[in-house]
Formats: structure tokens, sequence, C-alpha cells
């Protein structure tokens, strides 16, 4: 148990950049959104400073119009495609176009709480104005129902970048245009458990709209070649704007409180649009066909973290994770085995993602389902102990799948599951 502590307080330092950390050396060189604000949990464990300063230096990058993008490029490396140049955002510190689960506002208020609560905390009310501006850019720009749901325009932007519920939407991208370019990722980790070079063709043809359009974002949400309803995105936003009230009103920030109150109060009635009956579960759809995709993922499970679902509902979902415990030696697979394109080894289509069985093991506990949040833990340590610090883990054998040291795995063993 200390050597892994060790080693994962090691991991975080070694990746360290200074004041961000990168993922994993080499696989991913920059500044990523989401891994940022799960990494600061890990730092919080023996360095509160650190902690705070990673996510300052991620909100370093939020542009004018509120996004905090997926990834901030402090500095070049050729290591990674598609790399600063080719998202051509014309920012400063250099980003990409598009952004990746809002779970900020959630750390941020934990972080805070931690530390007392105090609704003076300087650090706190400046990542709370940059987190408020981000959730009003996703309600201005991705809420084409007006239901308090999230649309993604790009499938990296949903973190779940293979997932299969994408597939129907991809498939539907024109990538004749695309041109040559050279992947960097399969040089860094074996191909099986990368996404294949014909769906990457579909993420370039995506990102170049965007850049074609000068990353116009009211022009990518109504007219781009991908426009999915993310259920993973759509629960993390409703739980981060109750973490967003709750330091709101410790603050007396009395307009916000209303703002936020209204806004929760509309995605708690519009995750409805979600729920798929037959799968007995909350499903991501296509904000163009109005198609579910009827697959049962990881991020179904987070609609206990969101707080969301009737009795009957979250039974559902208790029954779906009894289900999968009959096809998974470890929770949670991001996709259940037996469904279409499942691969335990490829990367968002079977393996382990510990941040975000972390975040479903939290909403259970708050459920009160305190068993399988405890299941979820210990599964997730075991992983840690028989494998290491991987970026994902098969969930029928255990083992190790993408990037070696990888930072938000360091970070859950510190945080939550050792
Ligand atoms: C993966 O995504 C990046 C693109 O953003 C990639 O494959 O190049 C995903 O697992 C994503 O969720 C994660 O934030 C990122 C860095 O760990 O890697």
């Amino acid at each position: 148990m200390t050597d892994l502590n060790a080693q994962a307080r090691d991991i975080l330092i070694r990746n360290d950049r200074g004041g961000y950390t990168v993922p994993t050396h080499g696989l991913y060189p920059y500044q990523w959104n989401w891994d940022s604000a799960f990494v600061a949990l890990g730092f919080a464990e023996f360095d509160r400073d650190r902690a705070w300063q990673e996510i300052e230096t991620l909100i370093s990058g939020q542009w004018d119009d509120g996004m905090i993008p997926h990834i901030i490029f402090h500095k070049d490396d050729p290591g990674y495609f598609p790399g600063p140049s080719v998202w051509a955002t014309g920012k400063t510190p250099a980003t990409s176009g598009i952004t990746q689960p809002p779970v900020l506002a959630t750390i941020v208020r934990k972080l805070w709480e931690d530390e007392g609560a105090d609704p003076t905390h300087s650090r706190m009310r400046r990542l709370y104005d940059a987190c408020l501006k981000s959730h009003r850019w996703f309600h201005v720009f991705r809420d084409p129902k007006a239901n308090g749901l999230v649309m993604v325009t790009h499938n990296w932007e949903t973190g779940r970048d293979n997932s299969s519920e994408w597939d129907d939407a991809l498939a539907r991208v024109d990538t004749s245009n695309v041109g040559d370019y050279q992947r960097r990722d399969t040089g860094h980790v074996d191909a099986a458990m990368r996404p294949t070079q014909n769906e990457y063709d579909r993420y370039v043809a995506i990102l170049q709209f965007g850049r074609n359009c000068g990353w116009n974002h009211r022009e990518i949400a109504d007219n781009g070649p991908f426009r999915m309803i993310d259920v993973g995105m759509s629960m993390e936003l409703l739980r981060a704007n109750r973490d967003l009230l709750a330091m709101a009103k410790a603050m007396g920030d009395a307009a916000v409180i209303v703002e936020l109150e209204a806004r929760i109060a509309l995605s708690e009635k519009g995750m409805d649009w979600l729920w798929n009956e037959e799968a007995g579960a909350y499903c991501s759809r296509d904000a163009t066909t109005d198609q579910s995709s009827g697959l049962v993922t990881n991020a179904s499970f987070l609609a206990f973290y969101a707080g969301v679902g009737n009795s009957t509902q979250r039974a559902r979902l208790i029954a779906a994770l009894e289900r999968i415990t009959g096809s998974a030696t470890y929770l949670v697979p991001s996709l259940e085995a037996g469904s279409r394109a499942y691969d335990h080894k490829r990367y968002w289509r079977g393996p382990i993602w510990l941040v975000v069985s972390y975040m479903v093991a939290q909403g259970l506990v708050e459920a009160g389902h305190n068993a399988w949040a405890d299941r979820i833990c210990s599964d997730s340590a075991r992983l840690i102990e028989k494998s290491g610090f991987y970026e994902s883990f098969s969930p029928e054998d255990g083992s190790g799948s993408g990037g070696p040291d990888f930072s938000w795995t360091a970070a859950m063993w510190l945080a939550w599951c050792s």
C-alpha cells in the first residue's frame, strides 16, 4: 500500500510540467481539461497549493466566450496529433477549439470544503467565476433543445472518445476532404487499444469543420457534422451546477442562485429524454435524428451522481449493474459486454476508467447504495494492485491498456480507492 502511495505521488510529480500535469508522458504531452480536474484531487492529498494551481493553469486557457478548451498547448510537442497548428484557434495560450466534461465546479467545491468552506476563499472565488462562465457557455451554445442537456459537437468533447454511442453519427461524417495526416498515438501504444483509422478520419473531419468556420461556436452547434446529446456530460453538468449552487449560496450570490436553480430544474426534467425504457438506462441520443444509442455505458450510471431518476429507474440501473457483474470480473466497464462493438481492450468500448468509476461510486454512496460503491472502489484498487497505474483496464482480466504511469489513475488511488 505504502509503496503504491509513493508510486502514485511520484507519477504526479514526474508528470508535472510546471503548474500543470500531462496525463502521461509521450502519448499525451499537453494539459487536458478533465484530467487536470481529477489530478487536482490527487495533489490535494499531499500538496494543496499545487492542487489549486493545476486548475488555475487550466483556466488560463479559457476563451472569452466562456469555453474551457479540452487541451491547453502550453509548449508545442511533435509527439501528439492533432497539435496546436492543426487546431489553429489563434488563442494565447494555444488551445484546441472544443471543450470536455464539465467536472471542474464539483472538484473546486470539494477542494474548498476540505479547507473549511470559507466563502471569502479567494482561490475558490476566482474558479467559481470561471466555472459559472463556462456553464453559461454550455447553456448558450450547447442546449439546442432547451431541455438542460448537453450537446457535444465532437466525440472528443465527451472524453469517452470512441464509445460505440457515437458510431451512427460518425458514420454520417464526410471524410472525402480530410487529406493526409500522421497519427502519433499508435506510435506510443498498441494500435489495438486505440480508435481505428476510419474513426480517426472522422474525428479529423469534424475538427476541420470547426477550423474552417473560424471556430464559430454558433455555426458549429447549428450546422456541424456531429451533434450528439451526451448522457455523460449532461449528468456531469447537472451535478456541477448543483455544486456551483452550493458555492453561490455560501457567498450569497442571489442572482446566480436563481439562475442555477432554474437551470437545475430544467436539466432534472430534461434528463427523461435520455431514458431508454428498453435498455432500462439513460443513453446518449442523436440531436439530429433523435435516435437513442440504446447502449448501457459507465456514463449511464452517473444518474446517481447527477441526482436524477425515480425509484423505478434507479432500480433498473441497479439491476443493470448486477447484470454486468455476470460478464465483468471488475466494475465498471465503459460498455456492457455483448453490446455492439464491445472490446475489453479498446479504449472506451469496454475498458474501465477509474475517473468515471469514481464519479459513479460517489453517486451511489449519496444514494445509499454503499455496498455497490464499495465494490467499485475495491475493484478499482485491485486493478491498480494487479497491473499498475494504467490509463484504463480490461474489465475481464484486469490487464492495463493505453498509457502507463497515468496521472488521473494515480490521483484516483490517492484521493479515493487506496
Ligand atoms: C483521451 O483523448 C485524447 C483526445 O482528447 C486522445 O485520445 O488523443 C481520452 O481518454 C480523454 O478522455 C482524455 O482526457 C485524454 C487525455 O487523458 O485522452
